[in-house]
């Protein structure tokens, strides 16, 4: 019985003192079970009178000492859990000093967003203006941040205080929702809504810019999730004087100089401004404009997917009134019912003041604004480059390739759609579809067969 326990004792103490990681730690508890051990040698002496009774107690001996390993493992596997916590914070922090954005005034590892997304992103091409890359990848229909941009220095004084002086009284629309959530809606298509048992989800107030930045304030202390979010084409707005002259010092020979003649985009059809509360976020969505997107206060992350993502998206209906919006709700995502959604992989980056990010035509993106501040942005949509397609013969060339297909994708739905109903969609292409071409299914086995002779 003796031999037995200290072949135990032994193996145990050889399983503590053979591993080898942490090793000085180790080696003091190995000295510390030897120690252990030798007392309970002269315990053993002392006890060798009665023999069940030394068993019992050796037993018993045995069991702590199991238990002081596993305890000692369990500690070391907790360590090691911890480094390898301490190496992935070291890692983020020194990515976090390397986009310290240019001009050095945030770091952008302070800036926190709501959203948690299950998706693999990869960082989006950053370049100054003057960059060759940067024209390289507007000509290419390719992202790209344009750092430290001097598209709308003239507009960095519009922060809230001073929009809030130089909009004040005039009669706008607000959006306001009674989530972070803002899904653009087209009301054009009021007629298929009914069929959908649609609902708009969120509602527009009307009422004084004033209003909007009260709305604001009341929400933030009210913290009951309700947001309120400004959304306003720049030529339905009464500009200021001063609000005006900054317009025009924006750097407007850069965009018919340079980004034009280069891109061969169309004109500039609108200019969007966007005030939005602390933590809003625009769901996933395309448009069939060239975007440069420019930051102007606060933060926003964006998030891009190249029109071939498509598939994992599932947009709605193209009469819908969430037409070019994906149904996926990034905050909460079913994935039984859009099960392709975890395959989608995009890009993404987190905007700053004085940078401007290009949105290529039919990137699908989303943008959230940053969870601790209001924000200011300011878009340009141009017109895509095969936009006067009637006048251009090689309008096809023009156009990329994952482009032209959801292009023709929504020929297709729009053909049958006025050529039938709206409603009709989705039984019409399940007849063209029906049985006519299981033959090439039903053909592959004897094909198959032929392959592998
Ligand atoms: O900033 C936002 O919330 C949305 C902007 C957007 O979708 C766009 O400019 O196309």
């Amino acid at each position: 019985m003796k031999a037995l326990a200290f072949v135990v004792i032994f193996a145990l103490f050889h399983l503590i003192s053979s591993d080898s990681e942490d090793v000085r730690r180790l080696v003091e508890e190995r000295d510390l079970l030897r120690e252990q051990v030798k007392s309970l040698r002269d315990e053993i002496k002392l006890h060798s009178s009665s023999r069940d009774e030394s068993c019992d107690y050796l037993q018993n001996r045995i069991d702590d000492l199991q238990r002081t390993v596993k305890a000692k493992r369990d500690e070391k596997d907790t360590l090691k859990i911890g480094i390898e916590t301490a190496k992935k914070e070291m890692t983020s922090l020194a990515k976090c000093k390397a986009d310290k954005d240019s001009t050095g005034k945030y770091h952008k590892s302070q800036i926190r967003f709501q959203g948690k997304y299950h998706f693999p992103v990869k960082p989006i091409k950053r370049a100054k203006m003057e960059d060759p890359e940067t024209l390289k990848s507007l000509q290419e229909g390719l992202p790209i941040v344009i750092t430290g941009s001097n598209l709308t220095s003239s507009a960095l004084r519009w922060n809230i205080e001073f929009l809030g002086k130089e909009l004040k009284n005039q009669f706008v629309r607000i959006f306001v929702s009674s989530n972070r959530q803002f899904r653009y809606h087209n009301m054009k298509f009021e007629t298929t809504a009914a069929y959908y048992e649609w609902q708009p989800p969120f509602r527009i107030h009307e009422g004084l810019f004033q209003e909007f930045i009260e709305m604001t304030n009341d929400f933030k202390k009210a913290d009951n999730g309700s947001r309120a979010y400004f959304q306003y084409l720049i030529n339905e707005l009464n500009l200021t004087e001063s609000m005006d002259d900054d317009f025009n010092e924006f750097n407007w020979n850069w965009i018919h100089d340079t980004v034009l003649p280069a891109t061969k985009w169309g004109q500039l059809k609108h200019n969007l401004l966007l005030v939005g509360m602390n933590d809003v976020s625009t769901p996933v969505h395309f448009d069939g404009m060239e975007n440069l997107f420019s930051m102007i206060y606060g933060h926003k992350r964006c998030i891009l997917f190249d029109p071939s993502q498509y598939k994992g998206l599932y947009p709605f209906p193209i009469h819908h009134p969430h037409d070019r919006q994906s149904q996926v709700d990034f905050d909460n995502p079913n994935f039984e019912m859009f099960p392709r959604f975890r395959e989608v992989h995009g890009y993404d980056t987190i905007l700053g003041p004085g940078e401007v990010l290009y949105i290529p035509s039919h990137w699908w993106h989303y943008i959230e604004s940053e969870r601790d501040s209001m924000t200011v942005s300011l878009n340009f949509w141009f017109y895509p480059a095969w936009h006067e397609k009637d006048d251009q013969e090689n309008w096809k060339d023009l156009v990329p390739d994952a482009v032209d297909q959801l292009l023709v994708k929504q020929e297709v739905e729009t053909l049958i759609a006025e050529s039938f109903h709206p409603t009709k969609v989705k039984d019409v292409l399940k007849e063209i579809l029906d049985k006519r071409f299981d033959f090439i299914e039903a053909k592959r086995p004897e094909k198959d067969t032929v392959d592998g002779e």
